[in-house]
């Protein structure tokens, strides 16, 4: 380990379900696992950040059947395709270090070994599978597990499940699980822990059913074909899979494991708190340091689904506020263990009031008056007065607040603590009154000591605030003109003595104030579901005709020579044509609504060229132009300009 590292530091995010695009909610986890993880590098840990998807069970195969495509093409677009996964994480800033996909291969091997020795050593047995499945949820309960007769998670209809099945021996490890919820800190907050002991562990823990015969999108059980390994045991091994647990692709798994902590949501808190270390234990292996079960976002009080029409859409809410503002409204307003109601109002309302009044106007008042009265130079000297030391007084108290905070993974009041000196800053701006300094000579040395106590304010605030809004903290930094080496956690004491020297700039504002009924508005319309968009009916069926008839009509490829409106008439177009005789065909078309003339000029058409001539509006037609027509829509039958004037369609 290198002389200056704290140790090493592995976090995982769950591993996200590809059937459907991320939404807001999914975010929220990712986001403060990112802030963990860079919180855990500013305080010079070794962090290795695992994020990844689960990319198998029957929800996953039935959607791509739906799709009509293959389950890995499916989740591949999903994951890798435009606004995907992938994309997503990158426009969110998650500096993950680590991406794992349940179809990878090494995982796919690693988990049939996993299962097979949990068979070898009799947890894992072959029974019969009697009970109820959620499909949504890839659950399985017993008929006592159910409330009102639906999924105990998610409230949905359950269906009656028998099959042959290899079952693990969960209820062997009830009393260990018993004692690790209620006698460690594995599990946090700790309200969660009785919820776990109490509905679960209490009323009897029945050995798991782990695998599944039908369907086919699973890991497959090796040593007897037809099963799927059940996506949970696959899911859950991802967080040792991915630092080289029964495989050679990564070689970690010394340094980082056990895991510092699994973030997860709370309705996935009993596959982390009881299945997962049950399984743990049964391959002897060490237990996760902890599990922390962090809470729901909802939106204007409803359970955020597609079904409902309302999730939230993190690439709409990062184009319209910036991606720091939403991971800032994410972790300042909802506590991480407890659930939080989204709206629109609440997240514009953030901005205005935490990053537009407070820290934007710090930052824009401070570099605007140091350009004003220095020209941005803060050079030596000064004069220090009694409520300097209220800053100094205040900021430690802050950065060992903070750290605290963030160390129980309380995000909200960590920043809270950092703007604890915001606001403290920008009242010392009122209580020394710039503007009156600058009107004397004698009044400047205060002055450059007032504008270097801000600067030194805002530094610290902007490292504080780093994990959470890590662009703006570096727009912060490169606004004050800050060393590199005074933007990382040890450069966290602080200095406006007479040595202290800044050279400010002034930029746009950080944080532009928002209009609240003109965004809301925008809001609304953007969030409105796109019009759904009614297919017309197919056109009626032909009875079938013998391929002499269809021999019988002539298609030719033609060039267009001219193209002009018909006078007097509102449908029709008059084309001279080149069809390969060297003598030019005349059509009429009645297609006048589709097509302004000039663009047709050139094109390569498709004629019926030996249907009967005939007149409209007194001018001879002598041919028909191919095109497809689908309810009021009407396309010419074009081809490439490649192929000759005179060919003949076969
Ligand atoms: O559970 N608010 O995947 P997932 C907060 N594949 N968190 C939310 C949320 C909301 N509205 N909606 C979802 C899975 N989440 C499994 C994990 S780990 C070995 C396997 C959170 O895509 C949810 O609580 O359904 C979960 O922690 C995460 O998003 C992924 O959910």
């Amino acid at each position: 380990m290198c002389k200056n590292c704290k140790g090493k530091y592995y976090i995982t995010t769950p591993i996200y379900y590809p059937s459907a695009k991320l939404h807001i909610g999914h975010s929220y986890c990712t986001v403060a696992t990112d802030a963990m993880a860079r919180y855990k590098r500013l305080r010079g840990y070794d962090v290795l950040f695992l994020t990844g998807t689960d990319e198998h069970g029957q929800k996953i195969e039935d959607k791509a059947k739906e799709a009509g495509v293959t389950p890995q093409q499916y989740v591949d677009n999903i994951v890798l395709g435009e606004g995907g996964v992938l994309d997503l994480w990158k426009l969110m800033n998650i500096s993950y270090d680590r991406f794992i996909r349940t179809t990878d291969d090494y995982h796919v091997a690693a988990i049939q070994k996993i299962f097979k020795r949990m068979y070898e050593n009799g947890d894992i047995y072959k029974g019969k599978y009697v009970g109820k499945y959620c499909k949504p949820c890839e659950s399985f309960w017993t008929e006592s597990q159910l409330k009102d007769g639906k999924c105990p998670d998610c409230g949905r209809d359950v269906q009656d499940a028998e099959e042959e099945a290899y079952f693990f021996r969960l209820s062997k490890y009830a009393d260990r699980l018993q004692d690790l919820l209620e006698n460690t800190d594995y599990l946090e907050p700790r309200s969660r822990v009785n919820e776990m002991v109490n509905n679960f562990i209490k009323p009897g823990l029945e050995d798991l059913c782990v695998s599944r015969t039908s369907f086919t999108w699973g890991v497959p059980v090796d040593f007897d074909p037809g099963h799927v390994v059940y996506v949970w045991i696959d899911a859950l091994f991802n967080y040792m899979t991915a630092l080289g647990f029964e495989n050679d692709k990564y070689n970690d798994l010394e340094a980082f494991w056990p895991a510092d902590v699994h973030f997860v949501g709370k309705e996935i808190v009993r596959f982390h708190s009881i299945i997962w270390p049950a399984m743990l234990m049964s391959l002897d292996l060490p237990l996760p340091k902890k599990v922390y079960g962090h809470g729901w976002l909802n939106f204007n009080g409803e359970k955020m689904s597609k079904s409902r029409g309302n999730v939230v859409d993190p690439y709409l809410l990062s184009q319209r506020f910036g991606v720091d503002a939403l991971r800032f409204f994410l972790l300042r307003t909802f506590p991480f263990g407890s659930d939080g109601n989204f709206t629109n109002e609440l997240l514009i309302s953030i901005i205005n009031v935490d990053l537009a009044n407070d820290l934007g106007n710090l930052v824009s008042r401070t570099t605007a008056m140091s350009q004003k009265y220095f020209g941005g130079a803060l050079g030596k000297g000064g004069e220090a007065a009694e409520l300097d030391e209220s800053l100094k007084v205040l900021a430690a108290e802050v950065i060992e607040n903070y750290a605290k905070q963030m160390d129980a993974f309380q995000f909200s009041n960590a920043l809270n603590e950092a703007f604890r000196l915001i606001g403290r800053a920008n009242k010392y701006i009122d209580e020394t009154t710039p503007w009156i300094l600058a009107k004397s000579e004698q009044t400047m040395p205060r002055l450059l000591t007032v504008m270097k106590n801000l600067c030194e304010c805002i530094r610290i605030a902007a490292i504080l605030i780093t994990p959470i809004m890590p662009d703006t903290a570096k727009a912060i930094f490169d606004l004050l003109g800050v060393a590199e080496t005074a933007r990382g956690w040890d450069a966290l004491c602080y200095c406006a003595d007479a040595d202290a020297c800044w050279n400010t700039i002034t930029g746009a504002p950080l944080f532009p104030r928002i209009d609240v009924e003109k965004e809301l508005a925008a809001l609304e319309e953007l969030s409105k579901p796109a019009p759904v968009v009614e297919e017309d009916p197919l056109p009626e069926k032909l009875p079938e005709i013998a391929f002499d008839d269809f021999c019988k009509v002539e298609m030719t490829v033609v060039k267009v020579l001219t193209c002009e409106k018909v006078k007097k008439s509102e449908k029709l177009l008059k084309f001279t044509l080149n069809d390969g005789t060297g003598e030019p065909r005349q059509i009429l078309s009645g297609i006048a609504k589709y097509y302004e003339p000039e663009q047709l000029i050139g094109k390569t058409l498709v004629a019926v060229t030996n249907l009967a001539p005939r007149k409209m509006m007194g001018q001879l037609s002598c041919g028909m132009l191919l095109s497809a027509e689908r309810g009021d829509k009407l396309h010419l039958v074009m081809l490439d300009d490649a192929v000759p004037a005179g060919a003949r369609l076969v």
